[in-house]
């Protein structure tokens, strides 16, 4: 079985957010367009309680962008972003969401980080995502979504590691970059371990 996996399409990261990806929103007519081709799509969301320790405004003296430590794991600070509950949470109207089977939480524990739809940054907790993927038997994981270099990138590697053939869909992400090259890094660094990085016209030759 094939999967359409669609990361963090949530308010905050797209244009006019909290953590707004630049030109995020462009990739979203992409993916609707995607999932037309697929029977099982499944999408993640960021949601963190207010007290959120990746937060800078929870951190003294600290501003985003700074590096900290939380609970033994080097971690950025970010804005404020994707609070349970608020429109930033919220996944994108822009998104079609009558498609999508199943939605992942993550972020939720404020005492660390959770990029990946599998794993917290500690790789202590799994979410749900495995099991339900292996419950439908999915072999193929396309991925999608926000950012490229943040919740994108860190899903497509423990993908990789979970033994999914995990496809990126380059033209359906964009990155943050907190540092300009950060989305070239993440892509090199997806397709250094395995990751195939395709176009959404080339979809179907890999299905
Ligand atoms: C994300 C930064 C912080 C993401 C989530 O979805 O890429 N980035 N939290
Ligand atoms: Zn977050």
């Amino acid at each position: 079985m094939n999967a359409l996996l669609i990361v963090d399409v949530q308010n905050d990261f797209l244009p006019g957010g909290n953590l707004a990806v630049p030109k995020g929103d462009q990739i979203i007519p992409i993916i609707n367009n995607l999932q037309k081709k697929f029977q099982l799509i499944v999408a993640s969301r960021d949601w963190h309680p207010a007290n959120h320790g990746s937060f800078a405004s929870n951190h003294k003296k600290q501003k985003p962008g700074d590096i900290t430590e939380l609970n033994g794991l080097e971690q950025i600070l970010w804005p404020d972003h994707c609070i349970q509950g608020s429109p930033g949470a919220e996944l994108s109207p822009l998104l079609n969401q009558n498609f999508i089977q199943r939605i992942v939480f993550k972020g939720s524990n404020p005492e660390v980080d959770s990029y990946s739809a599998f794993f917290d940054n500690g790789h202590k907790i799994e979410t749900e995502l495995h099991s339900y993927l292996q419950k439908k038997s999915v072999k193929r994981l396309f991925v999608t979504g926000l950012a490229a270099d943040v919740c994108v990138w860190f899903t497509v590697k423990d993908a990789l590691h979970l033994g999914y053939e995990t496809f990126l869909i380059t033209d359906a992400t964009k990155g943050v970059n907190i540092n300009p090259d950060d989305t070239q890094k993440a892509l090199d660094d997806m397709k250094q371990k395995g990751a195939i990085l395709i176009s959404s016209d080339q979809v179907e030759d890999f299905m």
